[in-house]
């Protein structure tokens, strides 16, 4: 490569620099979020699952998302009878957010309902835990079915902030997996 077309392609570069760094603060458009494997520990041997479940991850949905998901598009699957960890901690520097695990119904509650195991929920469901606060879920899945895992501080779950929890008689491990959102 002669030294002119390392000029022009610096040039390129440069120019491009400018309108896709305004795009992405925009935020209309970002792109698609990404499951860490890191969020999820698996011991087989106590048949306990821990998940990192993290309020207000990213942007996205003005922070009204666990992981960087929204509208259930993250789903954590755990086999029946296994302990459930999950240490909720919310990242949003803004808004107080909590998490619930609640039965699979439409419409979406506007605010908190009974949990559908017991313990499986964070304090101060209502008003929500403030940045960087943390709690923890923990219990034990001992019913098969689909549910939410949805914020309650009022507004928030409707407004996009919840994923999906399954509970399954027929898998042997506990996955996370990216899912199609949509409405419950
Ligand atoms: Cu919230």
């Amino acid at each position: 490569m002669n030294s002119w077309s390392v000029v022009c392609l610096v040039a390129v570069a440069v120019g491009a620099a400018s309108p896709v760094a305004v795009r992405a603060q925009g935020g209309t458009a970002g792109p698609a979020p990404a499951v860490d494997p890191s969020w999820l520990q698996v011991d087989t041997v106590t048949k306990t699952v821990t998940f990192q479940l993290v309020a207000g991850l990213t942007g996205l949905n003005g922070a009204l998302n666990f992981n960087g998901f929204r509208d259930g598009g993250l789903t954590l699957t755990v086999p029946v009878g296994w302990t459930v960890v999950m240490h909720f901690r919310n990242h949003d520097g803004m808004l107080p957010h909590s998490a619930e695990i609640i039965a699979d119904t439409h419409p979406l509650p506007t605010g908190p309902v009974a949990p559908a195991f017991p313990r499986a929920f964070t304090l101060r469901l209502d008003q929500g835990l403030i940045s960087e606060q943390t709690d923890d879920l923990r219990f034990i899945a001992d019913k098969g079915g689909s549910y939410l895992i949805f914020c309650g501080v009022p507004g928030h779950g409707a407004a996009g902030m919840w994923v999906r929890f399954e509970v399954s008689g027929s898998v042997q491990k506990p996955s996370l997996a990216a899912t199609p959102a949509g409405k419950p």
